[in-house]
């Protein structure tokens, strides 16, 4: 069935779930894509666990501080700023991403609910402190560039990104907030994710649980199951922007 944008025009309250794909036209890689996804380079159990930081701190702070750069240099995309208009045009929505860059901030959305957290507020590994330093130098000529992490003021231990590691928990505020705005909404768009990660992955599935419509938006046609599920198939740049004129003119 077709998606009828007047559906957007009418929802109450939107929730939009995003994922590394709406990201992926500012240039920043996705995790899974075939060829250009991180996962196809970078293993995640030397990068993407506490135990890899255990094992290896420098190779881990140093790789996730030349994300961060890249993120730095990148500008939103018209996804992203579609999303910030949604939210002058509808009478409530929630933001809940799963992406750890502040693109949605600086494209003008007032409120992100960050799943796994974000590349821009380290931590310290040991007493879980923020860490207030200076941002590192620029000095990695090279993504991927070994980098000795700083040390926190606080207990010397060492500082760490501030995303959400495989087996670490979701900030459990931030998780319960996602959650009952998905048990809530009455239309969801899910943006650019492959909804492979847990448990970031059942918010789409409360939602249509709870009789809410969800809109996939992905290149990749996705699987519908349930009658008010929808599949849009193509770049969320170029979607998402139509999407909200075809609604709102
Ligand atoms: C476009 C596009 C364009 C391209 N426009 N679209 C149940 C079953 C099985 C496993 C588990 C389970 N429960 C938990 C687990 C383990 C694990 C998990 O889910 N593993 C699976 C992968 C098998 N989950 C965890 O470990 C989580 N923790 C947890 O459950 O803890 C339990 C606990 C409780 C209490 C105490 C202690 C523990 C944590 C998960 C953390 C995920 N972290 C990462 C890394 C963050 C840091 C970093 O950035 O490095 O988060 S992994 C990575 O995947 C990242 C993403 O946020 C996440 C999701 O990826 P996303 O966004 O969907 O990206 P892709 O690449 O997968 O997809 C991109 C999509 O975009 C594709 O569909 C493209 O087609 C599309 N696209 N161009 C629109 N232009
Ligand atoms: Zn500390």
């Amino acid at each position: 069935m077709e998606f009828d944008p007047q559906y957007l025009a009418r929802a109450r309250h939107l929730v939009v779930f995003t994922g590394a794909g709406v990201s992926a036209e500012s240039g920043i890689p996705t995790f899974r894509d075939a060829l250009s996804g991180l996962w196809e380079q970078f293993d995640p159990a030397q990068l993407a666990t506490p135990q890899a930081f255990r094992a290896d701190p420098a190779l881990v702070w140093g790789w996730y501080e030349g994300r961060r750069l890249k993120v730095l240099e990148a500008q939103p995309n018209p996804a992203h700023l579609a999303i910030a208009e949604l939210a002058r045009r509808v009478p409530r929505l929630t933001l809940i991403t799963q992406n750890v860059d502040d693109l949605h901030e600086r494209a003008g959305s007032p409120s992100v609910l960050h799943l796994h957290g974000s590349l821009h507020t380290p931590i310290c590994f040991a007493c879980q402190r923020p860490w207030r330093g200076e941002p590192a130098a620029p000095v990695l000529a090279e993504h991927g560039s070994r980098l000795e992490p700083p040390r926190c003021s606080g207990c010397n231990g060492k500082i760490r990104p501030g995303v959400v590691w495989f087996g670490e928990a979701l900030p459990p505020a931030v998780l319960k907030a996602a959650f009952k705005a998905a048990g809530d909404c009455d239309l969801l768009l899910s943006v650019g994710t492959s909804g492979l990660v847990q448990p970031a992955a059942q918010i789409p599935q409360l939602a249509l649980q709870q009789g809410a419509r969800v809109v996939h938006i992905n290149p990749q046609p996705q699987e519908c199951h349930a009658p008010q599920e929808y599949s849009l198939t193509g770049p969320a740049g170029q979607l998402l922007p139509q999407l909200v004129q075809r609604a709102f003119t």
